[in-house]
């Protein structure tokens, strides 16, 4: 081989090891360098453990990828350990992983920092696991924010120990170091309590569960449960130990705590007897401010703080409705005398009291951001959730926040179409979404910027009734946030973060870990130029992998290849997907389209939309999109208490006898049919006459999908009023504010 030819050869092999190598690092690490060469791992791999717990967790793990032999070895080695001085770099978890022509050399000043250089080798190892050889490369690697969290709601739903060990392990592959584990729920009470059995054979069961979507208010009968016994839970606590996760135990107060009344009544305000809840949403039985509820707290809090050998406790603290308080004669004196003004300084009272408690054993508190309802604690953590709000107040106060707002950091919500996604409990938290989060408010100095201690993923049980589904829920999300925890996120190369997501799927796939594939779900957007509606299709990757059918068919890989934005001129139906390598990869996505005489016309609103439901503006009324009614956050347009009052203008002179239109009744969200529409017609825009006038009586016969018909009109504009029913009435949800209106599509023939 001629010089020139062997210099060129190298240079590829260099290329091509730095892109994939680059590929498949999740979360990425600060530093990497890729050079020429590489190491190959011989038919045995050998680990010089010198005496380092964490070799004996890679060794097995290496087995698990590579199927080969993996010893542990004092002589020479392939891969090594080393110790170095403290970093001044990030905050704990530094490491160096430096592959040469000796081999692999993970270096840390401590143990959890060989832990997170194990933990990027074993990702390393998985992306050359064909051929074992390992490219040169050096990194140095640091977290940026010290709280890197997941938390897991085992109250809604139960999963066992060997479950929550799998949790953990996910979260140790992603360099994640705190499991906030949520044990006390209104629907079950779910840690052992010596002192009170009752919250083992009471608390813990509910006698039945509501099933499907919450405003179907469907439930079964059957009894369902569990609780972890005390040795289970050290059981879990050493596990985490050796990933390095610390646990955050959640004994939730005063609310979400119908469990524990129903199995001591003495604990809340009313006499009335109460089960364990079978609904989801907010109890209002929250435990009464009794000196015999604080000492039931207190020595709950004794045996949790034996199990949990870490200093944050999390009291809860959220959605604590203030209703019994209010009612009780008890609590009002008890204000009195304790000279609060309302029952939010009730509250405060009560949190203050027990982070005394806890705070005398040695431990902090961290609660939900209504803990600062009626004033903060003095030493409490806020964990901001309802947005980010929570979090800037603990920052500008001097108290440490950690940052979980719903809109990024709620892994219940969708991550994909809810159409074909499996139930959840609703929003929109897509992988792109998590990824662009930044847990430092934009409004906060450098100097109280450093009172956000970092972020986590939460995982509300309402709809994920099996550990499948919660691998499902989590997969790929876990990957972005852990990377956004990590502080080398990019929002701007979301693209190329995407890449490694996929990358990381066969890791997946071996470990039979469930996912979701919603990154590669064709999503089709409407777009109208000059009246021309055009239908676009896009998807993770090369959109020219979608396929397409408007004939009704199931797309395969020999239907039509996406190529442009697909016309659309008629009634039809387009059903698309995505390809990778001729076998579909995502679920269909199947879109409906409505042609009629108001289609892709002209259209105003006089009152706008409200803004979280305002779709692609006044033109979603006439796009040949009907809105889906079990998923009313897309398509549709939502108006907050206002009527819907379109005009219309055909651009010429046209006959029609019919308009219809169609609303969503969704009365546990507060959304409720019209009480009646009116039909006008013009031919200057200005001046309408009123042709037609249906009222509530119609409207319900409708159930959704008003058709109104008269005597054929030629006219050029039309205009459309849908009344909103106003103030919802007495008895009904959401009594006493206004109502929402949901409309979409409306059609003329
Ligand atoms: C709010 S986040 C809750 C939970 C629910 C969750 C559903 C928080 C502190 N409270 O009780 O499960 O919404 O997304």
């Amino acid at each position: 081989m001629t010089r020139l030819k062997s210099f060129l050869l190298a240079g590829i092999i260099s290329i091509s090891g730095a892109v994939s190598a680059q590929k498949i690092f999740i979360p990425k690490p600060q530093k990497l360098v890729v050079e020429n060469g590489s190491y190959p791992l011989g038919k045995e791999i050998k680990i010089q453990e010198n005496n380092i717990p964490e070799a004996e967790y890679l060794s097995k793990q290496l087995q698990a990828i590579t199927q080969r032999k993996v010893i542990l070895n004092t002589g020479k080695s392939d891969i090594h350990f080393n110790f170095i001085p403290q970093q001044k770099n990030g905050v704990e978890g530094y490491y160096k992983l430096e592959v040469n022509a000796e081999g692999v050399h993970i270096s840390a000043p401590d143990n959890l920092g060989l832990f997170y250089g194990i933990q990027t080798l074993l990702q390393l190892v998985e992306e050359h696991k064909n051929d074992l050889n390992l490219p040169y490369l050096k990194i140095e690697d640091y977290p940026k924010f010290a709280y890197r969290g997941m938390h897991l709601d085992v109250g809604r739903h139960f999963f066992s120990t060997e479950e929550v060990k799998n949790y953990l392990d996910y979260l140790a592959a992603y360099k994640y170091n705190k499991f906030h584990w949520h044990l006390t729920e209104d629907q079950g009470w779910r840690i052992e309590i010596k002192k009170y059995p009752k919250l083992m054979s009471v608390a813990a069961w509910r006698k039945g569960s509501q099933v499907g979507p919450y405003s179907d208010m469907k439930f079964d009968t059957i009894r369902y449960g569990g609780y972890y016994t005390q040795d289970e839970i050290r059981d879990v606590v050493a596990y985490a130990q050796k990933l390095h996760i610390d646990v955050i135990p959640e004994i939730e107060m005063p609310g979400h705590a119908q469990a524990a009344i129903a199995a001591y009544p003495e604990l809340g305000c009313t006499d009335q007897k109460l089960d364990v809840w079978t609904r989801w949403g907010v109890s209002e039985n929250i435990f009464c401010p009794k000196e015999e509820t604080f000492k039931f707290l207190e020595n709950v809090i004794d045996e949790v703080v034996e199990l949990f050998p870490y200093e944050y406790t999390h009291i809860g603290g959220d959605e604590a409705p203030k209703k019994t308080w209010k009612e009780s004669q008890f609590v009002q004196n008890l204000m009195k005398t304790l000279g609060l003004k309302n029952e939010e300084e009730m509250q405060s009272y009560f949190i203050t009291r027990m982070e005394k408690y806890i705070n005398s054993k040695g431990k902090q508190i961290i609660g939900w951001d209504e803990i600062l309802e009626g004033g903060l604690a003095p030493n409490a953590t806020v964990m901001s959730w309802t947005g980010i709000e929570g979090g800037i107040h603990a920052a500008k106060t001097g108290h440490k926040a950690i940052m979980t707002p719903t809109s990024t950091n709620y892994f219940d919500y969708y991550q994909g179409n809810p159409e074909t996604e499996p139930l959840a409990i609703g929003g929109n938290v897509r992988l792109n979404k998590v990824y662009q989060f930044n847990p430092i408010p934009e409004n906060l100095s450098a100097e109280e910027s450093k009172y956000i201690w970092g972020t986590q993923g939460n995982l509300w049980t309402e709809y994920i009734l099996d550990f499948n589904h919660v691998q499902y829920m989590i997969f790929p999300r876990i990957m972005a946030l852990s990377e956004v925890a990590w502080g080398t996120s990019n929002p701007d190369q979301y693209k190329e973060f995407e890449d490694r997501v996929i990358a990381q799927f066969p890791i997946l796939d071996r470990k039979g870990i469930h996912y979701s594939r919603a990154i590669f779900e064709v999503e089709g957007k409407i777009t109208n130029d000059n009246g021309n509606l055009f239908y676009n299709l896009s998807s993770a990757k090369n959109p020219k992998n979608i396929h397409y059918t408007t004939d009704g068919s199931e797309p395969t890989i020999h239907s039509k290849t996406y190529q442009s934005p697909i016309p659309i001129e008629k009634s039809e139906v387009v059903k698309s997907a995505y390809f990778e390598n001729g076998k579909k990869v995502s679920a269909t996505t199947v879109q409906e389209f409505t042609f009629t005489k108001s289609t892709g016309k002209e259209i105003v609103l006089t009152y706008p939309p409200a803004d979280s439901y305002k779709a692609n503006g006044p033109e979603t009324l006439v796009d040949a999109i009907r809105g889906n009614a079990g998923n009313h956050g897309k398509d549709w347009l939502g108006f907050d208490g206002k009527n819907v009052e379109a005009i219309i203008d055909f651009g010429a002179k046209t006959r029609f006898s019919n308009v219809s239109f169609a609303n969503v009744d969704r009365n546990g969200s507060w959304i409720y049919l019209p009480k009646g529409a009116v039909i006008s017609v013009s031919n200057d825009g200005k001046n309408f006459k009123e042709i037609k006038k249906i009222g509530s009586k119609e409207i319900e016969k409708s159930k959704g999908n008003v058709s109104i018909n008269f005597a054929t009109q030629e006219a050029r504009y039309l205009k459309v009023v849908i009344e909103n029913l106003g103030i919802i009435p007495d008895g009904f949800p959401g009594a006493g504010s206004p109502a929402w209106l949901f409309v979409d599509e409306i059609s003329v023939n």
